[in-house]
């Protein structure tokens, strides 16, 4: 059987800590469907189609990565695609009060769908995107932070060029 995995997130946008739970969990499962929730109470940055283009290009790299976007709940994302795996990237403490309230809401919607969690790369563990986006807006350096396309992106929206 085919062992399908899905990373949900907002991904505004997306950084070297989610590309590297990405990476990972292309290593682990046949396919993995990123999924970009559109339509997010949140206003964002960049918009959907932004965001799914970003990703697209910095997994280009691993044949077994599909992005996708998508509406509504995720665990209806899930069934659509065949995944019975979410994979979601814990960072520190902060992360898990919020993380229990998903994987709980989405275990009572739907118990056939499991949610992993792998703990961050201790070198991305204080990157999230609104840091990333904060930084950038004063002109601080990102470089380290996110793949080089996505830091021309956040300088064309900054217009810091
Ligand atoms: N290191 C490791 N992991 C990281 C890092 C880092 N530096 N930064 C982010 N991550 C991980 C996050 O922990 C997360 O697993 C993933 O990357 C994506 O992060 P975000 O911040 O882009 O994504 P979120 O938290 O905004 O995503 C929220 C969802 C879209 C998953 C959620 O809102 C959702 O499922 N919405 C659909 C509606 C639904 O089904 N609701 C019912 C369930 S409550």
């Amino acid at each position: 059987m085919s062992r399908i995995a899905v990373c949900p997130g907002s991904f505004d946008p997306i950084t070297y800590g989610h590309l590297d739970i990405i990476e990972r969990t292309s290593k682990i499962f046949d396919t993995v469907y990123v999924s970009v929730l559109k339509n997010s109470s949140k206003k964002g940055l960049f918009s959907t189609e932004e965001r799914v283009a970003m990703i697209e290009a910095v997994t280009a790299h691993l044949p077994n990565v599909e992005v996708r976007s998508f509406n509504g709940l995720l665990i209806d994302f899930c069934e659509e695609v065949g995944a019975r795996s979410i994979v979601r990237g814990l960072r520190a403490v902060s992360d898990f009060e919020y993380e229990m309230q998903l994987t709980s809401m989405n275990r009572k919607l739907n118990s056939s769908i499991e949610t992993i969690y792998m703990m961050t790369n201790n070198n991305y563990s204080f990157i999230s995107s609104s840091i990333v986006k904060e930084v950038a807006k004063y002109g601080g350096r990102i470089e380290d932070l996110v793949p080089p396309l996505v830091e021309d992106a956040l300088k064309q929206k900054f217009s810091l060029r």
